[in-house]
């Protein structure tokens, strides 16, 4: 059983879910293969799904309201709203003229009432999220928004319902920085000219691109498309050029441009276009990222903001992957651990290229990418490139149904002095030799065991046992010897690959196996040891570990795959608490969130803030980022460059010989 107060702790910061059946009662009224796809059903499964795996019940229900026209005004044109006011009295005839107007979009006498829903869902959500209701949250509507602009409805959507809970959200709260991140497999050519010039919004986008050749067709969608005047740099475009984009593809943009660019950014709210057409087996997309991907991706956003996230519905047209999607991506929102990902085998040449052209475009805007290579420069053997074979085959697009989710029944363990107070949201772990046949529901964080004459070296190997069997979630310890403590881990974990994540200016690890059965990342200020292997990192940085986070340990973390992850924190760091605490959020994500995190003694103070994350709470929000020193960044360029030939997910070039000479050339 999860400790009461973990579960209350949880609850007070719970998520919200948006739902209305009414939105599900406006339907395509005529022919038209274009629309065909956008049913009432899109809605109905997703919550329903929501419902039968439990995860509804999780979530504080939030009811939906009608948007005021002050509301719909804050981004559509008067007069545009006026003429969409009129569709409820339209004969079909009528409709299917005023359609016409439009591109790929179709109205029904009730949809002008869904839309102030759909919209009215949104700022229900911005307003739970804001005043501290809950924590995050989802909201499922239709018609979906990112398409929609300021005089002109597109793609499904009537008006912007994400555009204008930004809006809102800056009008209302005073929110200074708005970070979207559009997920959906179009572009969100409304939100981008919504906040084109505008620098207080943040605004990424992945699509399908094909070159300009796929809807909606803009050249406005380009990567070197990067917003106007003071927004420069503010708009940052993705475009997929193929088909058929994995898991990889998702991890590695995100891992080198949107989040590198968020934390320094420092958005106080994110907004998710949370569309699920860019997962496989959706019709338009024709992606191949499993509905798992979205567990991720929701996992890495959630410690931005101070964890105020709001995801609200766009498209997402196959049934099947819609509903798991939306499941793992609000499973994520509660707080329980994503699933293990699957087959990161890096991204593909065509992802690769648009990653280096997205980074060599916002070069001069983000001083995090201020060292990115130059974009390659043969554009026209890309365009050949994308012409020929696609990567998806039918057979390529079945893919396994996610685990059934059982809601973890699993707390955070503290392996801690008895003179020193357990942490809120966890509980003690007995300091006892035979604490294996302890039954987790019996113990209470309020009434500390009296049997402490036991090292805490046993306690560390029940509790790594109680891990590896997936009762106990994540834990704690403080210990005098780091070194040791992780020697004895190791000792007992025979069968498992560990990564160890060490922050500190103090060597603990010399005698490690470099058999892969560990992957240490060791992040120092004074240059400590030399890299023995593959599996031994050494990383000096003056700062800037949250780049170093992004762009070098969440692809190697998720390349290796650990079924337990040990971060452990060493005198002599220059890691403060915040950043900290944002470093046991991101890597939570890895090895099913099993975790353990190893404090030396002097350290104390940081027990606190340390159980807080590990049990859930979103990390303190750093605020903008201050520019990472030059030495810093070619510190961690060329690391990146000389472990790119075995850790594929660091790559972010698509020729590498021609950038590594270049490269080599330049230092
Ligand atoms: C919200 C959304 C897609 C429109 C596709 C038109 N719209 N061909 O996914
Ligand atoms: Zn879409």
């Amino acid at each position: 059983m999860e400790n009461p107060l973990a579960a209350r702790c949880r609850k007070k910061m719970g998520t919200a879910l948006v739902h209305d059946e009414e939105m599900t009662r406006y339907k395509l009224l005529w022919f038209d293969p274009a629309c065909a796809i956008e049913t009432p059903e899109r809605l109905t499964v997703s919550h329903e799904a929501l419902v039968r795996t439990g995860l509804a019940a999780r979530c504080v229900p939030t009811p939906v309201r009608e948007a005021s026209d002050d509301d719909i005004l804050l981004v559509h044109s008067k007069e545009y709203l006026d003429a969409v006011k009129k569709t409820p009295y339209m004969t079909l005839d009528d409709l299917k003229e005023f359609t016409l107007h439009y591109g790929d979009v179709y109205f029904h006498p009730n949809i002008y009432h869904c839309a102030k829903l759909a919209v009215g869902a949104a700022l229900q959500l911005v307003d739970a999220v804001m005043t501290g209701k809950v924590r995050n949250g989802m909201a499922l509507v239709r018609p979906p928004g990112h398409h929609s602009m300021r005089s002109a409805a597109s793609g499904f959507c009537v008006f912007n319902n994400v555009a204008i809970a930004a809006k809102y959200a800056q009008q209302k709260y005073a929110v200074q920085r708005v970070l979207i991140v559009d997920w959906d497999i179009h572009h969100g050519q409304g939100v981008q000219y919504a906040f084109e010039d505008d620098p207080s919004v943040l605004y990424f986008s992945w699509h399908r691109y094909e070159h300009q050749e796929f809807w909606p067709n803009l050249r406005d969608s380009d990567y070197d498309c990067v917003g106007k005047d003071n927004g420069a740099g503010f708009t940052i475009n993705v475009p997929w050029n193929k088909i058929g984009m994995q898991n990889s593809d998702y991890l590695a943009v995100f891992c080198h441009v949107l989040l590198p660019v968020a934390y320094e950014f420092g958005p106080e709210l994110v907004l998710v276009c949370a569309g699920f057409d860019s997962a496989i087996g959706d019709p338009e997309g024709e992606m191949c990222a499993t509905p798992d991907v979205f567990a991720h991706l929701t996992h890495l956003l959630m410690n931005l903001a101070g964890g105020k996230l709001c995801a609200v519905l766009e498209g997402g047209y196959n049934l099947t992957s819609l509903s798991q999607s939306v499941c793992l991506t609000v499973q994520s929102l509660l707080g329980d651990p994503p699933p293990r990902p699957t087959d990161l085998q890096g991204p593909c040449q065509s992802a690769l290229e648009s990653i280096q052209c997205v980074r060599s475009a916002h070069r001069k805007y983000w001083s995090c990418l201020q060292h990115a290579a130059e974009r390659p420069s043969s554009d026209v053997s890309t365009k050949l490139e994308a012409s020929g074979e696609a990567r998806v085959s039918k057979a390529d697009l079945v893919w396994p149904q996610p685990a059934r989710h059982l809601p973890p029944a699993l707390g955070t363990a503290a392996v801690i002095p008895e003179d020193l107070l357990c942490p809120l949201g966890c509980f003690r772990f007995p300091r006892d030799p035979h604490s294996q046949d302890v039954d987790v529901s019996t113990w209470s964080s309020l009434t500390p065991r009296r049997d402490v004459d036991v090292s805490t070296w046993s306690s560390l190997t029940a509790l790594v046992g109680r891990l590896e069997k997936n009762e106990i979630r994540n834990g704690l310890a403080l210990v005098s010897d780091v070194s040791m403590a992780m020697a004895h881990v190791f000792g007992h974990t025979p069968k498992q690959r560990v990564l160890v994540v060490c922050v500190g200016d103090t060597e603990v690890l010399s005698g490690l196996p470099e058999d892969g059965k560990t992957l240490t990342v060791h992040f120092s200020k004074e240059a400590l040891d030399k890299p023995r292997c593959k599996y031994y990192i050494p990383v000096c940085l003056k700062k800037s570990l949250m780049q170093a986070a992004c762009s070098l340990l969440l692809p190697l973390s998720y390349q290796y795959d650990p079924d337990l992850v040990l971060l452990a924190r060493v005198p002599g760091s220059h890691v403060d608490q915040s950043e900290w605490q944002q470093l046991v959020g991101l890597l939570q994500g890895l090895a099913g969130g099993h975790m353990l995190v190893l404090i030396q003694e002097g350290e104390k103070t940081l027990v606190g803030p340390t159980a807080s994350s590990l049990s859930g709470s979103p990390a303190s929000s750093l605020g903008p980022l201050p520019a990472p020193g030059a030495e810093d960044i070619e510190a961690l360029e060329s690391l990146k460059w000389r472990l790119t030939t075995d850790w594929k997910l660091l790559q972010t070039c698509k020729d590498f010989t021609a950038c590594c000479s270049t490269k080599a050339a330049t230092t």
